[in-house]
């Protein structure tokens, strides 16, 4: 195919080498005018009176990148360069992780060390990686940090809280998997080589600064790449095109396949969190699913697909004939021009979307429940033990009773060829896929009402208005999706 087009790769070349988005004094007070400073916590509050989880995300976002604006964001840094918001403002972020929770985890949870926690350094261009085997206790791991390691925290949502609710509240906003690491860097030191990594990461510093590089790719084929990279020599990796100190309450975001490295000043040790998201997210990963199901289908309905190849084209064809000036070669090579040129017609995208949404869904964290939805859900039914006997009977759904998804995304109909399959969030773990893909069959009566609901959002519907044959019928499945979590009520339950 033909197509005029600047490559990205070039047009990473004429950006000016310090980002014009390091903000000065003046834009940030430009943008506070617009947007209110508001900690952590404030946010979080305030997200909890948003009834839409998609504006709940996109305000979290808004939050995070402070004062770069949303829209320009996306449409000139996004996948193309990094940029470095220096806020001044050392309490930012302040909430979301902490040395002394990264502390209390080692205390009171089971972190594996290689699992949950690296031991790593970088010393005279040698990186190596220090994990003994077993828990990683205080005792252990304080004195590596007190000789100079670096040490990175794998899943820091398994273990606290405002991470897990910041990235199931991000991952919306994304539509992909939002994923943390946690690094903690003793002053002086490096904790990691050269590299760049497969995904989007926003470097969040929590604590104390860091010295970051940050260079472009070296090539094309670099340029947004599909895997990370092996680590570099200094030598590798030529002139940095961002070289910052990031203090806490900074950010600093870089694409995948831009080079990077962070190293610790003399006089303060750093902890950053790097938020990522995008990882095999690309128009490439989804034309995987779309060619190799238009393939599948393409075989079934066509049978050019299904005549068999020539006696004789493994004498002509092949890396050992691709010299070979031969008639037949070309005749061959315009076939599968053919057959290539009639794929799209049997492409199914939406069902190739489904597989994608099935994948993210499956890779997405469960909702943390405001106090509102928790009271409203399954999970903070008032059934209980109390005096002997069960408390409460379980509450009741009526026709008359208010339901809604827990968050837009929480939940999804795809169909998996003759069935039609609901998959849904709020069953995964905190661990990623330590739980299989949640789902359960539609029956065919409540499809409809199944999507009447999931288009409703963020509005509350009655049970009585599912679109379903039957009152029967809609509190049937009313009781099945509140039971699963998938939904919550707009009050809470009566027995
Ligand atoms: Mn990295």
């Amino acid at each position: 195919m033909e197509r005029k087009h600047m490559s990205a790769f070039s047009l990473y070349q004429i950006l000016p080498p310090q980002p014009p988005s390091n903000v000065k004094k003046t834009d940030v007070k430009k943008a506070e005018k617009c947007v209110s400073i508001e900690s952590l916590d404030a946010v979080l509050v305030d997200l909890g009176s948003i009834s839409n989880s998609r504006e709940r995300a996109a305000k979290m976002f808004k939050w995070i990148i402070h004062p770069v604006p949303e829209a320009p964001f996306f449409r000139d840094t996004w996948e193309k360069k990094p940029i470095y918001v220096r806020r001044r403002n050392p309490d930012y972020y302040k909430g979301l992780f902490s040395t002394a929770e990264f502390d209390r985890i080692l205390r009171e949870e089971n972190v594996q060390f290689g699992v949950n926690l690296d031991v790593t350094s970088y010393t005279n261009g040698k990186r190596e990686t220090l994990n003994p085997p077993g828990r990683a206790l205080p005792f252990t791991v304080w004195d590596f940090y007190e000789s100079g390691c670096s040490l990175r925290m794998l899943n820091p949502q398994a273990f606290s809280s405002t991470v897990w609710n910041v990235l199931s509240i991000l991952q919306e906003q994304f539509g992909s998997m939002a994923g943390a690491n946690v690094y903690l860097t003793p002053p002086g030191t490096q904790g990691f080589a050269p590299h760049y990594d497969d995904i989007e990461a926003f470097v969040v510093q929590l604590e104390g600064k860091k010295h970051w590089r940050v260079y472009n790719p070296r090539s094309e084929e670099e340029v947004l790449p599909v895997f990370s990279s092996p680590n570099f020599d200094q030598s590798d990796i030529g002139k940095p095109i961002l070289d910052v100190v990031l203090e806490a309450g900074d950010l600093l975001y870089f694409p995948r396949g831009f080079i990077h490295q962070g190293r610790c000043l003399p006089d303060a040790h750093s902890l950053h969190i790097t938020i990522s998201s995008f990882q095999k997210n690309s128009w490439g990963d989804l034309m995987q699913k779309v060619v190799t199901a238009a393939l599948e289908i393409a075989m079934e309905e066509d049978v050019e697909f299904r005549k068999g190849l020539p006696l004789d084209y493994l004498t002509y064809m092949g890396v050992q004939n691709s010299d070979k000036k031969d008639p037949r070669r070309e005749k061959f090579l315009s076939q599968i021009e053919n057959l290539m040129k009639k794929l799209p017609d049997y492409a199914p995208v939406d069902a190739a979307v489904d597989q994608k949404a099935k994948d993210f869904l499956h890779d997405c964290l469960p909702p943390v429940l405001t106090p509102d939805e928790l009271a409203t859900s399954v999970q903070g039914a008032p059934v209980r033990w109390e005096d002997g006997r069960v408390k409460a009977m379980a509450p009741h759904i009526t026709t008359q009773t208010q339901i809604k998804l827990l968050r837009a995304g929480c939940a999804r109909l795809c169909s998996d060829g003759d069935a039609v399959h609901l998959y849904y969030t709020t069953d995964n773990s905190r661990v990623y896929h330590k739980e299989e893909p949640k789902s359960c069959e539609v029956q065919a009566e409540h499809t409809d009402a199944v999507e009447f609901l999931i288009h409703s959002y963020p509005s509350f519907v009655t049970v009585g208005s599912l679109p379903c044959d039957s009152t029967q019928d809609r509190i049937a499945l009313a009781e099945l999706l509140f039971e699963k979590g998938i939904i919550h009520t707009a009050e809470p339950l009566q027995s």
